[in-house]
């Protein structure tokens, strides 16, 4: 036993590897479950009780001498990777990372957000699951309006109280509940309704919507505020014209078209001739809806208006189908690389 310590420890101190790799060798032959140290420290168990202390001592020393040893190895290859100079070809052609892009949606809902937040704006959000009090109730919608029927909005089966927002002005709802006017929020998201998927409709899309409510606010105000975005997003000549609509939530409504910014209003393919292109809603908010969310009608007023996303980025872009959105086929994604 004395000469295979005395062996095991010569080999210990003459160990110079050559790579990293090699010093894991060497731990698993000397300390690893079968290991040679392991089997002499197993040895030592039936070693006459009067050799016990002399030996034991020279089997400890070389324990350790063989974590030091490979302890300081690790060390100095670990220091020496770290520093040395890279032995690749450093003329070989570099490896192109493949970049992301944003999604079509997302720019052009940042860019929405931006133009209000330039005007006061703050964002905010709220669940996709809600009930029916902030997606329905609140906002004016009568017990029997479609909207509620299982043919146009998703429930959560045996809860006929939950449900997946049709639009984001449930998020506006909850805003009302937290804060007290002046209140100026937008509110990006996603919604869901029970469409048949086609090129001009989904199931899944998403929508902006905004709402303003403070005292003395006013139809012009509504007016001014659209047409500054408006000139924001589709550029300094677009016009704007307002057509009498009508809302649940809003009264008076309106539907806001924007001058056709591919043939200048004369008329083309995209406005079909008319020259102008539908892109949103709005209206005075209802006094039904801000008395439902603890607003006095009689101190404040306010206005609110919603578009949709996939519509905008479809004017932007010239995208042709809607569910191009959805499918992420990175010919369509890769597009709007330059974007942004
Ligand atoms: C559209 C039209 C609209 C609203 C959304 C709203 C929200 C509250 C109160 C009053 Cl909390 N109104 N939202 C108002 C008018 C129009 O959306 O075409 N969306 C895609």
């Amino acid at each position: 036993m004395n000469a295979k310590i005395d062996e095991l420890l010569k080999r210990v101190e003459e160990f110079h590897p050559k790579a990293a790799a090699e010093i894991e060798d060497f731990r698993v032959k000397m300390l690893g479950k079968k290991g040679e140290l392991t089997a002499l420290m197993e040895e030592f168990k039936s070693v006459a009780p009067e050799r016990k202390r002399e030996l034991g001592q020279k089997l400890n020393n070389l324990k350790q001498t063989a974590l030091g040893r490979i302890n300081a190895l690790r060390e100095e290859f670990a220091a020496s990777a770290a520093s040395a100079p890279a032995e690749d070809d450093l003329t070989r052609t570099g490896t192109a990372e493949e970049l992301g892009s944003r999604h079509p949606i997302s720019i052009v809902r940042n860019q929405i957000v931006d133009i209000f937040s330039r005007l006061g704006y703050t964002v905010a959000e709220g669940p996709e699951i809600e009930d029916d009090w902030h997606v329905f109730s609140a906002l004016n919608f009568p017990p029997e309006h479609p909207a509620r029927d299982m043919q146009d909005t998703f429930f959560i089966e045996k809860h006929p109280d939950i449900l997946l927002r049709t639009h984001t002005s449930s998020i506006q709802v909850r805003t009302m509940e937290r804060q007290k006017p002046p209140i100026r929020v937008i509110c990006p998201g996603r919604v869901f309704r029970n469409e048949a998927i086609s090129y001009r409709a989904h199931c899944i899309f998403h929508q902006v919507e905004g709402l303003y409510i403070d005292r003395n606010v006013s139809f012009a105000d509504l007016k001014q505020s659209l047409l500054y975005f408006a000139k924001e997003m589709f550029g300094e000549d677009t016009r704007i014209r307002m057509r009498p609509s009508y809302f649940p939530f809003t009264e008076p409504s309106a539907e806001v078209d924007v001058s056709c910014n591919l043939c200048g209003g004369k008329g083309c393919n995209v406005c079909k001739g008319t020259g102008w292109l539908e892109i949103l809603g709005c209206g005075m908010v209802d006094p039904n809806v801000l008395s439902a969310n603890g607003i006095d009608p009689n101190e404040y007023s306010g206005f609110a208006f919603g578009m949709g996303i996939e519509r905008i980025a479809m004017l932007k872009f010239g995208v042709p189908d809607l569910r191009l959105y959805f499918e992420n086929d990175v010919r369509f994604l890769h597009q709007f690389d330059s974007v942004l």
